[in-house]
């Protein structure tokens, strides 16, 4: 403490604006990261909203279909990079050097460094957007968020500045991954073995360690794009003894790692949640730790079950699918430890617990429904339908959306000193899976029914669906802005939180079973 209060002595201390972009707190970076991350899920929301007001009936009423692709690409890109990376990259700052016992991020002027990237790259991937309503230029960038060749290859001007965007979006989250694994591998606590590491830390370190693994092959990808669209090379050019298809191999080897960079941090952070408010540690740890090392492992060699359409050998469809398969297996055990830490609780389900619960539920159908996409058999009679739109938004909205709303709910009375409004927080809950539920089922119904993706048009018989599944887009957007307020709130005022802000959070949840207690499934461990 004397010892900070010399260095403060020293310091000197911008106020206003400067306090903020010179920052190398690590809470001031996390804060600013969880603030750009929802801002970005309500400009990516705002486009997903726009998009459904189009699907709301069938042919075309707002917007022409170059438009409509511009809209779903940014979607995309926005929500991946913009608000669920930022969002994990934000509670990470703010939580780990507290689980590790550390007193800041290792590498603190990297910290401030890896976020001021962030906004530059949002702004050089929308700006096109914006111009392009204005009538300045071609748009956006409208190929989908995959970018394939050679689509990308011709596209207007606003692939370039998405290739630039994403540069800077792999610089800023490779700078990210090497500060957590540097904290984690240099900064906990005396004491502290990577196997007695909190798995809230164990989850931001698989992640950490594949983003370094895929953000670099993206990058060279996006590169040999530049290359062909300015320079005259022809790597994804059939004509030049270039490969289209090498785009996708390389697109989904960042692709695929991708979903588990954003499930990973959340399968870390939920069962802190359970815990608390199960009034028990966490079921298996060891096995937790494991089975998120066995996803990260597995997740970098089943990529090309992306592509069953594109045309692959027989061995190679059976070894992406078998593959594939196998990852429901470290997936099930983690699903086994969050239920069975659940088991003979003594449960209560304030608003964080909804959200992990309802994570948990709707994650497990996201999960299924990949298993029917995984199958090379069937996978070609969905795979360019809705029913592939329903999954991917079931995998990764309960886990971007719902686990981070479960972590930023629990945590805000220790990051505030405040407690939430509970009621709002369970009206949010209620309505946001009210909504979800109403976008997504509708979407697996007409996918099965042959509806194809990324057209603005669609026949006469898939009205109504389509008509149900955009009321609901509209009433889950309306749960968020009772997010904003409820966050805001509590950040301005409310009840003081104590030191334990929850009933349940008796520590319990930073503690870790291992050796696991003897029959945790019968008794409440008791722990000094
Ligand atoms: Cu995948």
């Amino acid at each position: 403490m004397s010892h900070e209060m010399t260095l403060d002595a020293h310091a000197h201390h911008p106020s206003g604006i400067r306090r903020w972009i010179e920052t190398t707190n690590h809470k001031d970076i996390g804060a600013m990261y969880l603030i750009f991350g929802l801002t970005m899920l309500m400009t990516g929301g705002a486009m997903a909203l726009a998009i459904r007001a189009e699907l709301f009936q069938p042919g075309l009423q707002l917007m022409q279909p170059e438009f409509y692709n511009q809209l779903i690409t940014l979607h995309g890109l926005i929500m991946v990079f913009g608000f669920a990376m930022p969002v994990a990259t934000g509670l990470a700052n703010y939580m780990l050097p507290m689980v590790l016992g550390a007193p800041d991020m290792a590498l603190p002027r990297l910290n401030n460094w890896g976020f001021w990237i962030l906004p530059p790259a949002a702004v050089m991937l929308v700006l096109p957007f914006v111009l392009g309503i204005f009538g300045i230029g071609s748009g956006a960038v409208d190929t989908g968020w995959t970018m394939y060749a050679p689509l990308s290859i011709q596209s207007g001007w606003g692939m370039d500045f998405a290739i630039f965007a994403v540069h800077m979006l792999g610089v800023s989250s490779i700078l990210g991954s090497i500060n957590v694994i540097v904290t984690i591998l240099n900064m906990r606590a005396p004491g502290m073995t990577l196997m007695k590491m909190p798995l809230f830390a164990h989850g931001f370190l698989v992640t950490a360690i594949l983003l370094i693994t895929i953000m670099p092959v993206l990058a060279g990808g996006v590169t040999m794009v530049l290359l062909d669209r300015h320079f005259g090379t022809h790597f994804f050019n059939a004509a030049g003894g270039g490969d289209p298809v090498l785009w996708q191999h390389i697109f989904w080897f960042m692709g695929h790692p991708e979903v588990y960079v954003l499930l990973l941090p959340i399968a870390g952070a939920v069962p802190h949640v359970i815990s608390a408010f199960s009034r028990k540690p966490s079921y298996g740890y060891k096995a937790q730790v494991y089975a998120m090392w066995a996803i990260g492992v597995l997740a970098v060699v089943v990529w090309a079950h992306h592509m069953f359409t594109s045309g692959m050998s027989t061995g190679a469809q059976l070894y992406f699918m078998y593959s594939t398969m196998l990852i429901s297996l470290p997936l099930a055990v983690l699903f086994f430890c969050w239920i069975a830490t659940l088991w003979r609780g003594s449960l209560s389900f304030e608003t964080p617990m909804l959200f992990a619960v309802g994570f948990i539920v709707l994650f497990g159908w996201g999960g299924l429904t990949g298993l029917v996409l995984a199958d090379a058999a069937a996978d070609p009679q969905y795979h360019n339908g809705y029913f592939l739109v329903a999954h991917f938004h079931y995998a990764l909205y309960p886990t971007t959306a719902l686990g981070s709303m479960a972590a930023i709910y629990y945590w805000l009375p220790k990051w505030t000193g405040h407690m939430i409004d509970e009621r709002l927080g369970r009206l949010h809950f209620w309505i946001a899976i009210v909504g979800f539920n109403l976008t997504f089922i509708p979407q697996f119904l007409v996918g099965l029914a042959g509806m194809p993706r990324r057209i603005p048009d669609y026949p006469l018989i898939f009205a109504q669906w389509n008509m149900l599944s955009s009321i609901g887009a509209f009433v889950l957007g309306f749960s968020h802005l009772i997010f904003l307020y409820n966050v805001v709130k509590c950040v301005r005022g409310g009840k003081k939180a104590e030191s334990r802000a929850w009933e349940g959070a008796t520590g319990l949840e930073w503690t870790l079973p291992s050796p696991a207690p003897y029959h945790s499934f019968q008794v409440q461990p008791v722990i000094e």
